[in-house]
């Protein structure tokens, strides 16, 4: 966002990037807030092909969690799951690591026969999206498949093979996302960050390593953020230097980045206008060379997430008012 380009501000269309479980939580809040007026981007780094089916962890996470049909204790998958399959598969000598509910399976299965028939993930999706009766656009990241990879020193890891099968518990040295080079940004993400009334962009508090920077590395994405006419915010996925869940810290520390705000600042710099900061790491805030909110950023209950979300949304709202109120750049002062 830059002051001059700055048009339109108050009600309109808010992107919203998104991981899994915990950008997930988010998401639910702007969709409360925000209704059909939301497009959550959702990362697809985290797809893979596993037994013959086309698996797409976290836009069906976003899909459970916006239709209320996530499972509360776990965040992925569905409530009241049944898990005959995975039972008949155990005693078949097939892969149980990666759990897969009987309905949950249904989406797998109806996903990899539209795939096959040459359907795009979007409009694959876009249908789930609609029959769960979800009124917010939930977007994949790209058509094309990206798959992210964790490298450590044992050795190249997929990423479901690294989070859910090692348990995050191999070192981490490098991240990488096969088949980004020749993949393109979809076309309703284009839209959506095209919008003429996109009033902000919210990075939700996933890890920005694993769940945010795919979303960003596919070509095109950053031109689109930074040439959007909206200010852009993340929320820190860090609390007092530690991560809600998920292993955001120790992956930070293993790269040799401080798991701190700064940190997350630092990383998002030169396509972020705003960070949203938990009370935890308030000191900090004088460290940070960008606008910073301080807010309670756990997200325990409904009424946590609606209010994070509505907080998100003033500090992008008087963000975009100082842009506007900004001299032109080049302006005599
Ligand atoms: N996460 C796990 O920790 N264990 C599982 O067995 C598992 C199965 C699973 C099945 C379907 C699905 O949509 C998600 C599932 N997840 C599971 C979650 C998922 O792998 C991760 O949370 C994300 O990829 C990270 O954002």
């Amino acid at each position: 966002m830059s002051g001059d380009a700055l048009s339109h501000i108050g009600p309109g269309r808010v992107v919203a990037l998104c991981g899994g479980v915990g950008g997930a939580k988010l998401a639910l809040g702007l969709y409360r807030l925000l209704g059909e007026d939301l497009s959550v981007v959702v990362n697809t780094g985290d797809d893979f092909e596993h037994l013959g089916l086309a698996i797409s962890p976290d836009v069906d996470t976003v899909l459970y969690t916006l239709s209320e049909r996530a499972d509360k204790e776990r965040g992925w998958g569905r409530e009241a799951e049944s898990w005959n399959f995975l039972g008949a598969l155990s005693e078949l000598g097939g892969e149980t690591w990666f759990q897969l509910g009987d309905k949950d399976l249904a989406l797998h299965v109806l996903r990899s026969a539209a795939l096959a028939r040459g359907e795009s993930l979007s409009d694959i999706v876009a249908s789930f999206a609609q029959h769960f009766g979800i009124k917010a656009k939930i977007l994949p990241m790209s058509d094309d498949p990206i798959r992210t990879v964790v490298e450590t020193p044992e050795g190249n890891l997929p990423f479901q093979r690294y989070f859910v099968e090692g348990r995050c518990e191999e070192e981490v040295i490098g991240v990488r996302f096969d088949g980004v080079d020749t993949a393109c940004v979809s076309k309703p993400v284009i839209a959506a960050l095209k919008a003429p009334d996109l009033r902000a962009i919210v990075i939700c508090p996933s890890n920005p390593f694993l769940s945010i920077d795919p979303i960003l590395a596919t070509p095109g994405m950053q031109h689109l953020i930074r040439s959007a006419k909206a200010p852009v915010v993340a929320v820190s996925p860090l609390i007092g230097g530690a991560a809600v869940k998920g292993p955001t810290a120790k992956i930070m520390t293993e790269l040799k980045v401080p798991a701190t705000v700064q940190a997350i600042a630092v990383h998002y710099r030169g396509l972020i206008d705003g960070l949203v900061i938990d009370q935890a790491d308030a000191a900090q805030r004088e460290d940070l060379e960008l606008p910073c909110s301080v807010s309670h950023t756990l997200m325990t209950t409904e009424e946590d997430r609606v209010r994070l979300a509505g907080e998100v949304l003033d500090f992008a709202n008087k963000l975009a008012l100082e842009a506007e109120a900004a001299p032109p750049r080049g302006a005599a002062s």
